[in-house]
């Protein structure tokens, strides 16, 4: 049965999407801030850089060939658990009582996950929410098309510092879409302020979160995914550089750092470094750093959680009633938490 059929939607001609910017990328504000925060990093003793400036145009295309690496099993083993779940999904909401869900998409992208979960928990309305602005109202338009009576309003805005939702986005029956495992590029505290800034009726005020989350596994099989035979992970890991580059002034040379990825079990966190091969100095406008061979820029912390760990972590969050689904490896869960 092609369930999209089942939409009302489709016997009424498409409207364009609503859509609201609360974020401005070029403000002068924004550009102060991050050049104060890539500084603050890159001149700590233990330098570092947030994961989020990876994702300029290259770093977005170098991410998406990522997910499409034999050793990167998170997006195809989470749509594998998407595709064999989404009948129980579906049915998870409607036993919380939700039936005019209104799906608040988070760090939406191009809206592919969302749009093949669509037919099945037939929202009221649908809430993509990015900072890429531009790439997000071209998503929600094509996501129109394909559902044409669904009330879409896509939102430009930085989700992780604040929740507080436009006014047109529809305050009852609330659910999160969180796909991917971005949780885990938080620390496990800001995992879990955010968390409750979801569940805060003063802000995202859920009743409900579909949540993907990777899961611990053997060092090997970790470590293989953020350090591919292709070396596309380096570049990506190394285009955050020329990023820095851009934004800062600055002069690094990618050549002459190296990809590190490596697997802290104490932490159960993927960390990713890059590691500079000589003596080098970095130079921009009012500062300068210098590196000795072997030292290393910290960019990014993915965290592995167990089952326990992450059903603990929502509980701790505010949300009571918890399923998730698996695939068979175990090595990722959907997580469903109601509040
Ligand atoms: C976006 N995020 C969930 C990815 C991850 O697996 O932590 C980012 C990534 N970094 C290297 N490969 C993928």
């Amino acid at each position: 049965m092609n369930l999209a059929l089942k939409l009302p939607a489709l016997a009424l001609p498409a409207t364009s999407p609503q859509f609201i910017n609360r974020y401005n990328e070029t403000s002068g504000k924004q550009t102060l801030n991050m050049v104060s925060e890539l500084t603050e990093g890159l001149n700590a003793a233990a330098a570092s850089v947030s994961p989020k400036y990876f994702y300029d145009a290259l770093g977005s295309k170098l991410f998406e060939a990522i997910t499409e690496l034999d050793e990167y099993y998170p997006t195809r083993t989470e749509a594998g658990i998407f595709d064999a779940a989404h009948t129980s999904m579906a049915n998870a909401l409607a036993d919380a009582g939700i039936t005019r869900s209104c799906l608040i998409d988070l760090g939406a992208g191009n809206c592919a996950k969302a749009s093949r979960l669509i037919p099945h928990l037939q929202p009221q309305q649908y809430v993509p929410v990015d900072i890429s602005v531009g790439f997000l109202r071209d998503a929600a338009e094509q996501v129109q098309s394909t559902f044409p009576a669904l009330d879409i309003v896509g939102v430009g805005m930085d989700f992780s510092t604040g929740m507080v939702l436009p006014a047109e986005v529809q305050q009852s029956d609330r659910v999160f879409f969180y796909p991917g495992s971005s949780l885990g590029n938080f620390s496990p505290d800001q995992a879990l302020a955010f968390l409750q800034r979801m569940v805060d009726p003063a802000q995202g005020a859920a009743r409900g979160l579909l949540l993907g989350i990777d899961l611990v596994k053997d060092q090997a099989t970790l470590e293989a995914a953020y350090d591919d035979a292709l070396g596309v992970t380096a570049a990506f890991n190394k285009n955050l550089l020329r990023h820095i580059n851009r934004l800062l002034g600055s002069d690094f040379d990618a050549r002459q750092w190296r990809h590190l990825a490596l697997f802290n079990e104490s932490e159960s966190r993927i960390e990713m470094h890059l590691q500079a091969q000589k003596n080098l100095s970095v130079h921009w406008p009012g500062g300068e750093r210098s590196f000795r061979g072997g030292e290393r820029i910290h960019t990014e912390n993915s965290y592995k959680y167990t089952l326990a760990s992450m059903s603990a972590l929502l509980r701790r969050a505010g949300f009571t009633q918890i399923n998730y689904w698996t695939d068979p490896k175990d090595w990722f869960a959907v997580f469903w938490a109601a509040v």
